[in-house]
């Protein structure tokens, strides 16, 4: 409670960060903090649908503290389990981004990871929570935690990212639960997935091939 964010002074915070990075881009996932279409005041076990995202595999859960779960969201209020409930194989789920060819983007999102198969008892779950980030249906990075000892409502939130070069217009951006035994209920946790272009560093290199002219013309003053 003593911790919670005023409007007032998040629209300060932006407003401060908007004067600080006046270059930042538009992010282009839609939905990435899994707040559109969520169920209000509860949570959706075994979603096989998320608003802007495509379920190809198992299914995920669409999850709140403190209804469903008692740990709280890294980014807003709802997050994903994307090991679902009881789904064999665990949960996958893509999204096609827009991403111009030759433009470099940042990848960030917060993995979690549940901590519960400590208080419930469930056979088929491990301690470890694993998950992996596909661009493109290739492997671009694969993240783990030990849940071992975990308190109940301590996720482990970390924001991690990854840089990638768009090789295609479009990029598919898949995470894949490795949690995936059947009967496994506990798995990975995923928040705040965006993707920004990185800003070329267009002032620079006209800088440096200005520089670079000056030095030309100068030797051919010398000569
Ligand atoms: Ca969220």
């Amino acid at each position: 409670m003593k911790i919670l964010a005023h409007p007032a002074r998040t629209a300060l915070v932006s407003l401060a960060l908007c004067g600080l990075a006046p270059i930042a881009q538009a992010a282009i996932v839609t939905n990435g903090s899994f707040e559109i279409g969520a169920p209000v005041g509860g949570c959706t076990a075994g979603a096989t649908t998320v608003s802007g995202w495509t379920v190809s595999s198992g299914n995920v859960d669409i999850i709140a503290a403190p209804v469903c779960v008692p740990e709280a969201g890294a980014d807003g209020t709802y997050f994903l389990d994307l090991t679902g409930s009881f789904g064999a194989g665990g949960g996958v789920i893509f999204q096609d981004l827009a991403t111009p060819v030759g433009t470099q983007f940042n990848l960030s999102f917060y993995f979690g990871a549940n901590p519960g198969w400590q208080y419930l008892s469930f056979p088929n779950d491990s301690p470890v929570k694993s998950l992996q980030v596909l661009l493109n249906n290739t492997i671009a990075g694969q993240f783990s935690q030990d849940t071992t000892g975990r308190a109940a409502g301590n996720a482990g939130w970390i924001q991690e990212s990854i840089l990638f070069n768009a090789t295609s217009d479009t990029t598919r951006l898949t995470f894949r639960s490795l949690n995936s035994a059947n009967g496994t209920v506990f798995g990975p946790y995923l928040d705040g997935v965006s993707v920004t272009a990185v800003p070329e560093p267009a002032t620079l290199g006209l800088l440096g091939l200005g520089l670079a002219g000056l030095g030309f013309a100068r030797r051919r003053k010398t000569h």
